[in-house]
């Protein structure tokens, strides 16, 4: 639990891509669950879903733009295949993400597994490794704290 003043009035996006849904469900999940646990409505948390991590940089895009979030989540799940595809998407993706978020002041969180087997994901969405969704819930609501402290400096 955070330990924290009153973080119920946060207002949080979360994006998650499809592919690979057996993982990025769970991880929403946990990010989810986690934001409910720590006392943020779920009238405040808004759950968006797009087709592939790539997507997830328009998104994140749109989201920050609209103005409702005190932090955008983006969750996704990029597994080694056969060609250099995963490469470029996980260069893409990151790059897109770390361009947003060095551009405008809503924190946008990584919560993208990129990994070499489908095993590393589920070991990392509720498996021996826990769940990435669930900490990247608190990173939101850490860099949500954040931003509203040194705004109000
Ligand atoms: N999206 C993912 O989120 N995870 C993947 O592992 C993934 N692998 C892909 C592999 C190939 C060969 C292609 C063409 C797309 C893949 N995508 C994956 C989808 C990608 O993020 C995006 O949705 C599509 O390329 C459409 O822009």
């Amino acid at each position: 639990m955070v330990n924290a003043k009153n973080i119920g009035h946060f207002r949080f996006t979360i994006i998650k891509a499809s592919w690979n849904a057996e993982v990025t469900d769970a991880l929403e999940q946990g990010c989810l669950e986690t934001f409910l646990e720590n006392g943020i409505p779920a009238d405040n948390i808004r759950c968006i879903t797009v087709p592939g991590s790539w997507e997830l940089i328009s998104a994140a895009h749109l989201a920050v733009h609209s103005g409702a979030s005190n932090a955008v989540v983006c969750i996704g799940a990029v597994v080694r295949g056969d060609t250099p595809h995963f490469d470029y998407i996980c260069m893409g993706v990151t790059q897109g993400l770390a361009q947003l978020c060095s551009s405008q002041t809503v924190p946008v969180i990584y919560g993208v597994l990129t990994v070499n087997t489908m095993q590393q994901a589920l070991d990392r969405c509720g498996g021996i490794h826990g769940n990435k969704g669930v900490e990247a819930a608190y990173t939101a609501i850490e860099m949500a704290l954040l931003a509203e402290n040194l705004r109000r400096e």
